[in-house]
């Protein structure tokens, strides 16, 4: 049965003012799995002005409370937790194993930003000056827009809105309107920890209505975005010009590189989760796999093989290694992009959507192989944001490591090899926010920021404490004490 999904309003649940609506479909099936408020600029501005208010009061909570309350959630969360995994799939299409993980992320982001409740730190140092101290604290900003993305419909909102409520600030979320049934389902649950009402608020509505309503809502002091490079590129402009502090997490064509002495079974295990996990719809998905040429044929051989096995289906089946793409449109897209790639590459595997028996009703593509692409081919540039992998020839390390950096993005890159000497060059070399060794390109823990370089971030990264998260939505305020009873002059005296 479809679920009625409402904004929420300084505690209300509440229709879009124009009362029209958007459906959310389960792209497995293609059944209606639930309705969404489809706001615009009269919801935005309630939302903003509730949250304007209720920052008055959350300010103040000490934050050792409003970390009690963060504990409270995460505890309802973790109990909630199979039900949420399966509203992942059944809305995004993610198999189930990775639905429970969307919402675990969930769960660790509120235990951690709990704790750091009571962990809020500044610095004090000393002064230059006799009788004076000098101290940093952190304060909120005021009023956090949230926009997120619809492939980690729980993670990605937690990452976000965990860290802005225990610094204290109040919070509009925008989540995709391809997965609102996962968002409101995430803020019901957290408000249920005991928010006061207004502190946590969401409206739904599509990117180019209410997400640019928010964007360029001067209640708000920072955005915080996670999507596609091109919006990103467009909201850092609205704020630019409206003064406003933005983070953006954007795209990725992340690249895993397969040195000669790699322990192939391995790699291949990590290029096929890092390239068809999540049907490659993750900004870290390894969409580029570049391979030294001394064990290429052999690597591609046994990629292939190992690809060939991976059975698609609708992920609440048991089984199922890839779901569907998330819908029509963006099915599309990736078609489109597969079909430059026939071009421009060596079709060794898939290359086309899937309908057999019960695929017939929902978005898949079969997991998709180009061999011998060039680092500059379009499908070796372009992030595709789907189950296709492009494999790459290289002589040695230095040009595996150049061929990586030969893109726009910088988020994530990964490399195998047994020497350590190779992976001292790569942490050095690559260009990307994250790198793992002897790992995929997927796989990143909530503990540490999460973000990219070039085209793929901007401002602090997502997730993490300090030099992540915490700094995004938190100023350092400073603070000079002088208890000398007379003028002293700093640099002077
Ligand atoms: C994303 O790639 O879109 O690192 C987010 C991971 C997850 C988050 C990925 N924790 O695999």
């Amino acid at each position: 049965m479809a679920v009625k999904v409402m904004n929420l309003i300084n505690g209300k649940a509440v229709p879009a003012k124009s009362g029209r609506t958007i459906k959310s479909l389960n792209p497995a099936t293609g059944e209606v799995i639930g309705t969404a408020p489809a706001s615009g600029k009269a919801d935005i501005d309630m939302a903003v002005e509730a949250a304007r208010r209720a920052f008055k009061g959350w300010r103040l909570v000490p934050a050792p409370k409003r970390g009690e309350i963060l504990f409270r959630a995460a505890s309802l969360l973790l109990k909630d937790k199979a039900s949420l995994g399966e509203v992942v799939t059944r809305e995004m299409g993610k198999i189930l194993s990775e639905g429970l993980g969307d919402a675990q992320e969930a769960v660790d982001m509120a235990y951690y930003m709990a704790g750091e409740g009571r962990r809020l730190d500044g610095q004090t140092v000393p002064s230059e000056l006799p009788f004076k101290d000098c101290k940093s604290v952190r304060e909120p900003l005021g009023v956090a827009g949230l926009i997120t993305p619809w492939n980690f419909p729980i993670a990605i909102p937690a990452w976000k809105i965990l860290p802005a409520l225990i610094c204290g600030n109040t919070v509009v979320l925008k989540p995709s309107s391809y997965t609102p049934v996962c968002a409101s389902r995430l803020v019901d649950i957290i408000n249920s920890a005991g928010l006061p009402p207004g502190v946590l608020n969401i409206v739904h509505g599509k990117g180019e209505e209410a997400g640019e309503c928010l964007a360029a809502h001067q209640g708000i002091v920072l955005l915080s975005f996670t999507g596609s490079s091109t919006t990103g590129e467009a909201l850092q402009k609205t704020c630019a010009a409206l003064g406003t502090k933005i983070s953006c997490e954007m795209g990725g064509k992340n690249p895993i590189i397969v040195m000669d002495d790699a322990r192939l079974e391995l790699a291949v295990e990590g290029a096929l989760w890092g390239g068809f996990g999540t049907a490659g719809q993750r900004c870290t998905a390894a969409s580029r796999v570049i391979v030294h040429e001394k064990i290429y044929d052999e690597f591609l051989t046994m990629f292939v093989k190992a690809a060939k096995k991976l059975r698609l289906g609708n992920g609440l089946s048991k089984g199922v290694h890839v779901g569907p793409v998330v819908n029509e449109s963006q099915m599309n897209k990736v078609l489109g992009l597969i079909d430059v790639g026939k071009k421009e590459g060596r079709l060794v595997l898939g290359g086309s959507r899937s309908t057999d028996g019960p695929l017939k009703k929902g978005y898949f593509i079969e997991p998709t192989i180009f061999a011998d692409v060039m680092p500059s081919a379009r499908i070796a540039q372009e992030e595709i944001f789907g189950p296709v992998v492009s494999v790459i020839k290289a002589t040695s390390l230095g040009s595996a490591i150049s061929i990586a950096n030969y893109v726009e993005y910088g988020l994530s890159a990964a490399i195998y090899t047994q020497d350590v000497n190779n992976t001292a060059i790569a942490e050095r070399d690559l260009e990307a926010g994250i790198v793992y060794i002897n790992a995929p390109t997927i796989g990143a823990e909530i503990q540490l920021p999460f973000g990219g370089i070039k085209k793929s971030g901007m401002g602090h990264g997502e997730a993490g404490g300090r030099g992540g998260s915490l700094d995004m939505f938190s100023r350092c305020k400073v603070i000079y004490r002088d208890f000398s009873g007379r003028l002293q002059k700093a640099q002077i005296d």
